[in-house]
């Protein structure tokens, strides 16, 4: 499947992709921090990758876990303050409208782990790196949902029915991202694949863009600079997201 150029060229940024799609077209949107940048949430490489003092990297891992675990839950408790004051922006909305239309013919994967695309409406939507406002037991595993802000050792959540800790329902870097054989599933029924505001620095989500390509289905990248991998793109359109998805996404 997938075998269908739509024409999409390079920085045509005045195509409007749904007028490129037929009945048969399929859209799979993969988007990473910089939609929710104008929501006013940082993104990774925005704040040079670091949180008070420490590297991203350091300190969403199993290791720091271990390590730290107050630490890990202070640094996920203060973006789950940060995230309930963010609002979903019109890049957001324009996804949600543009599923209304399509239906079950647009698939959303997002790196991102705040709630912004369902708070905007989107209903597919699959967080591959887990999601802020869930939590889950170390031993019983069942993500649910939770909210709560846990700063001390004091304050640390432990489970209901096993009292094992409870950590946050996140992917760290290390571990494996959620579902994958659905996204992939997803990617290989897709026939434009449209990539929003992510660096392209973090596998294997910045590596969709090559199976697109070896699928022979067509990529268009949306951001303000281009990404690590932008040379694996058809189309850039340079610029925010606020910017460009609604205008690329009219109907
Ligand atoms: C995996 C949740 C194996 C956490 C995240 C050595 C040891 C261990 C692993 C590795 C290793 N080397 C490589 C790896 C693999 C590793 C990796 O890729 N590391 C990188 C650092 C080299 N990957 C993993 O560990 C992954 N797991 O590999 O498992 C495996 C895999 C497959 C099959 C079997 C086994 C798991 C990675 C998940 C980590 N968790 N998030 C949390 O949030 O706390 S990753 C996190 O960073 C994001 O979710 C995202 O995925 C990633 C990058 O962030 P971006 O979204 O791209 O944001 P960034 O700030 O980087 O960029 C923002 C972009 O927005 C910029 O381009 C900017 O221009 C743009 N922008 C700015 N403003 C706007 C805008 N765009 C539009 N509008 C605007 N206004
Ligand atoms: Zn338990």
């Amino acid at each position: 499947m997938g075998e269908r150029q739509i024409g999409i060229h390079e920085g045509d940024n005045a195509i409007k992709l749904m007028d490129l799609l037929g009945p048969q077209d399929r859209l799979f949107v993969l988007t990473g921090a910089g939609i929710s940048a104008e929501s006013g949430l940082a993104t990774y490489r925005g704040s040079g990758g670091l949180w008070n003092g420490f590297r991203v990297e350091e300190v969403a891992t199993p290791e720091a876990w271990a390590a730290d675990p107050v630490l890990v839950w202070r640094f996920y408790s203060m973006r789950r303050e940060d995230a309930q004051t963010a609002e979903p922006n019109p890049a957001h909305f324009a996804l949600a409208a543009a599923e209304k239309v399509l239906g079950d013919r647009m698939y959303i994967c997002t790196q991102n782990v705040d709630d912004l695309h369902k708070r905007a409406g989107s209903k597919h939507v699959h967080h591959m790196h887990g999601m802020l406002f869930e939590s889950r037991c170390v031993q019983c595993g069942t993500p649910f949902a939770d909210d709560g802000q846990y700063m001390t050792a004091e304050t640390l959540p432990v489970c209901a029915s096993c009292a094992e800790p409870v950590r946050p329902h996140i992917v760290w870097f290390g571990e494996v991202p959620l579902d994958l054989d659905a996204i992939y599933a997803e990617l290989q029924r897709a026939t434009v694949l449209l990539v929003v505001g992510t660096s392209g620095s973090v596998y294997p989500a910045a590596g969709f863009v090559n199976i697109a390509n070896q699928l022979g289905i067509s990529t268009v990248y949306v951001g303000p600079e281009a990404p690590a991998n932008a040379g694996s793109f058809d189309a850039m359109l340079l610029g925010t997201a606020v910017e460009v998805l609604p205008g690329l996404l009219a109907f």
